[in-house]
């Protein structure tokens, strides 16, 4: 066969993941690895290497590139301590349904399973791995390589999109053989939707006078058949975090979460479509009476989980196709209720006004983010806020961590959307408590050139459970107040730009000029302790 020759393992995975169309890879290095780095170094005309500070930035990085363009997205760290370090990414990945691709190393072969204790020895790290992982294996041998590479890459760009990881022991990567190429994986044909359930949908649907659409991450490819039905049923279509954007807030049908709880309750039926429902069954937690549930998504287990009275499996593009196929027929021109829509959303930014500074801080974003920029989200007081006061216009331009809502995750993640977005302004919004989780990162930011823009609300302390303790713990502060650092004479430090910024106005013009630099940006914005107004009313309205 063309194309085969002698190779290392380090090579034969760094061949396969050109193959495969992966251009950047994240990482540190380290002696288990370093047969791959040296295979990385040939090919560098064909793949980037972007060197981050710890672990868990690697990780997160190519969380932020898989994320936001649905590519896959690489990173490599040395086993046991390195690869644990990139768990909560891990975990991010899985949550967010993001393709993220580990690739890490073992102790040596016939050490393994010994207990030894050999350098960077975990008692089963491929039993680790698999509990983080849609599908974790080893390579045993370099001519494994390219058949346990497509292999995996097959498994995580298939139906579900989750991450998924790979182990070669130390010396297995530096052993040399006769390496055939495979070729690139090809991801399963999603299922085809099955015509009795969509049947059983379009009779429920039909029937409906108030059915409410709701989008998760496995909807994004299906934009303009979701806008289709829509308009076809004259319905709202509203989503929780990644299915943001799919239909714009500046579509009269789009509507934010806080918006889309009172039509919620006059509902009827629910179209769900690539979405664990987390908004209705976890956050608003009730139910109109009577409502019924139609479900679109290629996962079947989600059919087990939540039950619908009609449960269609199969891609959104596919599903949501045939759905409307169905239903044209069956329902005639329905009158407008654009004006109806755009007259909730009125209100509801009327009612979401108290949530202040946050809100005001977050126009000040939006009215100089261009609407195909991206905003990286965190767990704080603005990040929060953001969920269903910040306007999103296209898909995956707002950045979340799934269900995990892990501190710490945005602005690392950011940096990996800056890398997969190099003309496209970035966002990242963080607290004081959660930049500090990746302020290592800004040296990587610097030393790559990664312009992003990260805005850092110092309220010094960990806000949220500032105010918990307050309203729920009688005032008794514990591990809640945080000394920090000055964060503009730290960018600086980095040799990052440091600004500062106090008021939404002056957030505004922090935010242009940052814009325009090139290279990396810390705006700090000073925010009193205790100050923001509670953004958890409309996120999880009391019951
Ligand atoms: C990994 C992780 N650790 C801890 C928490 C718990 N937690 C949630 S919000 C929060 C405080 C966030 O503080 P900060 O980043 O400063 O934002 P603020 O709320 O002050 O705006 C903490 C500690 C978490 N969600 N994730």
């Amino acid at each position: 066969m063309a194309n085969e020759r002698v190779m290392t393992t380090g090579q034969a995975i760094v061949d396969t993941l050109v193959r495969n169309g992966v251009d950047c890879i994240f990482g540190i290095p380290g002696a288990h690895t370093y047969q791959l780095f040296d295979a990385l170094y040939e090919r560098g005309n064909e793949i980037r290497f972007i060197g981050s500070r710890h672990e868990q930035g690697a990780a997160y990085m190519a969380y932020g590139y898989a994320k936001s363009t649905g590519r896959i997205g690489a990173y490599t760290c040395v086993p046991g301590p390195g690869v644990l370090n990139t768990t909560a990414a891990l975990c991010t990945a899985y949550s967010g349904n993001a393709p993220v691709l580990c690739i890490t190393s073992e102790i040596p072969a016939a050490e393994i399973g010994q207990g030894h204790g050999i350098l960077h020895e975990l008692p089963d790290q491929l039993a680790t791995l698999r509990t983080l992982t849609k599908h974790a294996a080893r390579i045993d041998h370099p001519t494994e390589a390219p058949r346990i590479v497509t292999e995996a890459i097959r498994h995580m760009t298939s139906g579900r999109t989750r991450p998924v990881a790979i182990e070669c022991p130390w010396d297995t990567l530096g052993a040399r053989a006769m390496v055939v190429p495979a070729a690139p994986a090809v991801p399963d044909p999603p299922p085809p939707p099955d015509p009795a359930a969509i049947e059983a949908a379009a009779r429920i649907i039909a029937a409906a006078a108030n059915p409410m659409i709701m989008l998760g991450s496995g909807a994004i490819g299906a934009r303009q058949e979701i806008i289709e039905l829509a308009r076809l049923l004259q319905a709202p279509v509203t989503a929780h975090r990644s299915g943001r954007g799919i239909v714009g807030d500046d579509l009269p049908f789009g509507l934010s979460f806080a918006a889309a709880l009172k039509p919620w309750l006059a509902s009827d039926v629910l179209i769900a479509i690539g979405t664990r429902m987390e908004l209705q069954y976890l956050r608003w937690r009730k139910f109109p009476t009577g409502v019924k549930i139609v479900r679109i998504d290629i996962d079947p287990t989600e059919m087990v989980r939540r039950k619908a009275d009609a449960a269609i499996v199969a891609d959104a593009r596919g599903g949501v196709r045939a759905l409307i196929d169905a239903l044209a027929p069956r329902i005639g021109k329905r009158a407008s209720r654009e004006a109806e829509f755009v007259a909730i959303k009125a209100r509801s930014r009327a009612e979401i006004e108290i949530v202040q500074p946050q809100l005001a801080y977050l126009d000040a974003i939006r009215a100089v983010l261009p609407r195909d920029g991206f905003l990286v989200e965190e767990i704080c007081q603005v990040g929060f806020t953001a969920r269903f006061g910040f306007p999103v216009y296209e898909p995956r331009t707002y950045v979340t961590c799934g269900y995990q809502d892990n501190l710490g995750f945005g602005f690392m993640t950011a940096l990996g959307v800056k890398v997969a977005h190099p003309d496209k302004p970035v966002v990242s919004i963080s607290g004081d408590g959660g930049f500090m989780f990746g302020v290592q990162e800004l040296a990587t930011a610097v030393q790559h050139r990664i312009n992003l823009v990260a805005i850092v609300f110092d309220n010094r302390g960990f806000g949220n459970v500032v105010r918990d303790q307050k309203n729920n713990f009688a005032g008794r502060f514990i591990g809640s107040s945080l000394v920090n650092p000055d964060f503009v004479r730290l960018a600086e430090s980095f040799g990052a730009v440091g600004l500062r910024a106090a008021s939404p106005d002056a957030l505004k013009s922090a935010l242009e000029r940052a814009l325009a630099e090139d290279g990396p940006v810390l705006i700090e914005v000073p925010v009193a302790p205790g100050s923001e107004t509670s953004p958890w009313p409309f996120i999880h309205p009391p019951a």
